[in-house]
């Protein structure tokens, strides 16, 4: 039989040069006529056809491949000479893009984090009466953040009856974490710091990809999206955005870790917004923290506490994105011109009410 006689170990171009060669032997003897170049078409025939399936498949693949790329890629080619905006700094000299309304493509971007199955983890601190400010905050986060990613809303919080329940989508977890409170304001703003490092380090590696940390007293009034997401990322104040270093709210006093001198400094970057992958805001929150408690040891407190550590952070640690005063504003600052978007604004509050001890 011709195929007992085939070797396993013959590589398949041999073995067919070779069951030809044996048909061809056996033709001579056996078969005559009309028959026998029937059958050796047929052969030759299916020989081909294979040969040529098997070279296409890969070129027909890579074809149906680049169209569903054309189907969903349309957009406007970047044009060198057009920049989408030429009223604002879009890069810093460390080529750290800046983000501003109109510099992204959004459904780029949500493709290329889609394709990573990207997870994404808020923290927010409510701590004492904060707890107030939740159920907007999440409310509007619902409307308007990370839309359409999976995301895992971190609630710390002393007070975890005041929480009430949220239904919340596929893919969207509320995470409710009971932590000590702290007397003073001070401590409770500065503290978070080191609670973000701690479940940074415990869990947060295991269940996000990236962190968002912000403060809770705020909404959001507009899209925040992926966009945001870098290796370690700050924001610009928005009382500070067109400030020179001298006017920058710094600490300046040099017994303080969080000294920074008058003829050094970027951007005055806000206390209430920043985060990156979950190692890197590890590092940051590390930072910070070891410098509070440094200054404590040494009887000194930063003159706008844990800000005044991740300004000096920054200041060493050149974040890779920085978003734009329209990922926090404030509306007691009116709204400029350059000003798209107002995408997270402060809830306005009473702060002596709010922070009030005998309120607690
Ligand atoms: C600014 C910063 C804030 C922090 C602080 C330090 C912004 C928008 N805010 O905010 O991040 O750097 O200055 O002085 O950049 N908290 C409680 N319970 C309390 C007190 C505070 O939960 O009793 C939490 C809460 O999440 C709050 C955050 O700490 O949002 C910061 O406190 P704040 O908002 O009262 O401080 P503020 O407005 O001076």
């Amino acid at each position: 039989m011709l195929l007992n006689k085939c070797s396993s170990t013959r590589e398949p171009m041999e073995t067919s040069a070779w069951v030809l060669t044996s048909l061809d032997s056996r033709t001579d003897k056996n078969c005559n006529g009309k028959k026998c170049l029937l059958s050796m078409l047929f052969i030759n025939a299916v020989f081909i056809i294979v040969f040529f399936w098997y070279e296409n498949k890969p070129i027909r693949w890579h074809y149906e491949s680049r169209l569903r790329c054309r189907q969903e890629m349309l957009y406007d080619k970047p044009q060198i000479f057009k920049p989408p905006r030429s009223d604002v700094l879009m890069v810093t000299p460390w080529l750290a893009p800046i983000i501003w309304n109109g510099s992204y493509n959004i459904d780029i971007l949500n493709a290329q984090f889609h394709q990573r199955n990207v997870r994404v983890g808020i923290t927010v601190f409510a701590m004492k009466k904060y707890t107030v400010f939740i159920k907007t905050f999440i409310e509007t986060a619902e409307q308007f953040f990370m839309v359409g990613h999976k995301v895992n809303y971190y609630v710390f919080t002393d007070r975890a009856d005041d929480i009430s329940n949220f239904t919340l989508p596929e893919g969207r977890q509320l995470v409710i974490l009971e932590v000590p409170s702290y007397k003073q304001w001070q401590e409770v703003s500065m503290r978070r710091m080191e609670m973000i490092r701690d479940k940074a380090n415990q869990r947060f590696y295991k269940e996000v990809d990236y962190l968002v940390c912000v403060d809770v007293d705020m909404r959001f009034s507009d899209f925040v999206g992926v966009e945001i997401l870098s290796d370690v990322f700050g924001t610009i104040h928005p009382g500070f955005y067109n400030a020179q270093r001298g006017s920058f709210t710094y600490e300046r006093r040099q017994k303080s870790t969080a000294y920074i001198p008058t003829d050094e400094g970027d951007f005055y970057y806000a206390g209430g917004y920043f985060g990156g992958t979950v190692e890197e805001v590890y590092k940051l929150t590390n930072f910070c923290h070891k410098a509070i408690m440094t200054d404590k040891h040494n009887s000194i407190e930063a003159i706008w506490h844990d800000e005044s550590h991740l300004n000096k952070y920054f200041l060493y640690h050149k974040p890779t994105r920085i978003l734009s005063p329209e990922y926090l504003w404030d509306n007691n600052f009116g709204v400029p011109q350059f000003l798209k978007r107002r995408r997270f604004v402060a809830v306005p509050k009473n702060h002596n009410e709010i922070r009030n001890k005998r309120a607690l």
